[in-house]
């Protein structure tokens, strides 16, 4: 028996762990099915416009391209349930939503494709299995990982790279295991927008492939826990005694996620940065008309950020989407009376991420046919 709605996603697709885990979370049965399925190429591409997954096929036939845009085909007429209503934790949640899918791909693709000897065979099985038993599934099996190898690099790992790559990463490793040794989820007893992001990274590549696996589960068993839980409906949290359903009361940023917030800004912020100031002087330059795609398929992008990491250069392609999600932040930013403003500023100054509000692209992303386009040249 197969559910009312079909989620084209892989196991091992990184953003298609954001989307599963809140259709998981809030009960809506599904079926999953690969893109080597012929009808996603001859039902679903031509409305879907990218090859991209997640993509979501409703009862109705209606085709939604991108975990963003299917997680808020459910919550938009909701009135957003999954977003807390209080101002710091609000944007807070918004925060880890765009960290999730733009923050953290350097580690992603580090650990799944630089530690050969322990990822090769299972990643490409998931490869090989994601297409159709046919004569040309190892070529294109070989194409494909190719390509998302080639991401490592352009993401920006390089010899001189990796090691302040790790280190980073142990520390948010450590950062997420201590707020999860104390809270079920990111705000409490319950799952906010910014945990189905941040699970997208933290689940396919660095809580699944064997070697990112491994090293979660030794250094951080809470945070491998919570990748668990994410995938489960139930609220899977029987280590925690007497917890309730809700976000934490009083629009609380607890300690343990205050200090998560510090480690990631260290590489969300310069990079953040570095890629505005690449892609403002190429939007000047460029003037793409309105409803012109802002964002393509994975790992392309107009030029590359240059940032220090720690001390360390890095060159990293600088990608429109991020700002497609930090436009949330900053809106839901604005949105507010001056007093919870003043509150979230003094947040935002705590963790080091103050200056993302004010990193915003010259022009508006927005949607049309399920593409992330340009908006109007003002
Ligand atoms: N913004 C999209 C990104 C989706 C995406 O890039 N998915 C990857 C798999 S994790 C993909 O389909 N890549 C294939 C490609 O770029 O050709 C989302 O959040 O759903």
């Amino acid at each position: 028996m197969t559910g009312d709605y079909t989620l084209y996603a892989l196991p091992h697709s990184l953003y298609s762990g954001r989307a599963r885990s809140y259709l998981i979370k809030r009960g809506i049965t599904f079926r999953e099915l690969s893109t080597g399925h012929e009808s996603f190429k001859n039902e679903v591409l031509p409305k879907a416009q990218l090859p991209t997954i997640p993509t979501l096929v409703t009862p109705h036939g209606e085709v939604i391209r991108d975990g963003a845009a299917i997680i808020a085909h459910f919550e938009e007429p909701r009135g957003w349930p999954s977003l807390p209503t209080t101002p710091r934790q609000r944007t807070v949640s918004l925060l880890f939503d765009v960290i999730g899918t733009d923050g953290l791909l350097r580690p992603a693709m580090h650990y799944r494709w630089n530690f050969p000897d322990d990822n090769l065979a299972f990643v490409r099985r998931h490869f090989l299995h994601a297409q159709r038993d046919t004569p040309e599934r190892e070529a294109k099996t070989d194409h494909m990982m190719d390509r998302m190898r080639h991401a490592a690099r352009i993401f920006g790992v390089t010899e001189a790279s990796q090691s302040v790559v790790e280190a980073l990463y142990l520390d948010v490793l450590t950062a997420l295991n201590d707020h999860f040794a104390q809270f079920p989820y990111l705000f409490g007893d319950r799952p906010s927008l910014g945990d189905f992001g941040l699970l997208g990274p933290l689940y396919a590549h660095l809580g699944r492939d064997p070697y990112p696996l491994g090293l979660m589960q030794r250094e951080a068993p809470s945070l491998y826990r919570w990748v668990e839980r994410m995938n489960r409906a139930d609220r899977d949290a029987p280590e925690f005694f007497g917890a309730g359903e809700d976000f934490l009361p009083g629009d609380a940023i607890p300690p343990t996620l205050v200090r998560v917030l510090q480690v990631l800004a260290e590489d969300f912020v310069p990079e953040t940065a570095a890629a505005a100031a690449t892609l403002k002087p190429w939007l000047a330059a460029e003037a793409p008309a309105a409803g012109e795609p802002a964002v393509g398929r994975l790992a392309t992008s107009p030029g590359t950020a240059q940032f220090d990491l720690r001390g360390v250069p890095v060159e990293a392609i600088a990608q429109p989407h991020r700002f497609y999600l930090l436009q949330r932040v900053q809106s839901c930013y604005d949105a507010l009376a001056p007093d919870a403003r003043q509150a979230v500023f003094a947040c935002l100054v705590e963790v080091g991420m103050e200056k993302v509000l004010a990193l915003r692209l010259p022009r508006e992303i927005c949607r049309n046919k399920n593409l992330e386009v340009w908006g109007e040249l003002t």
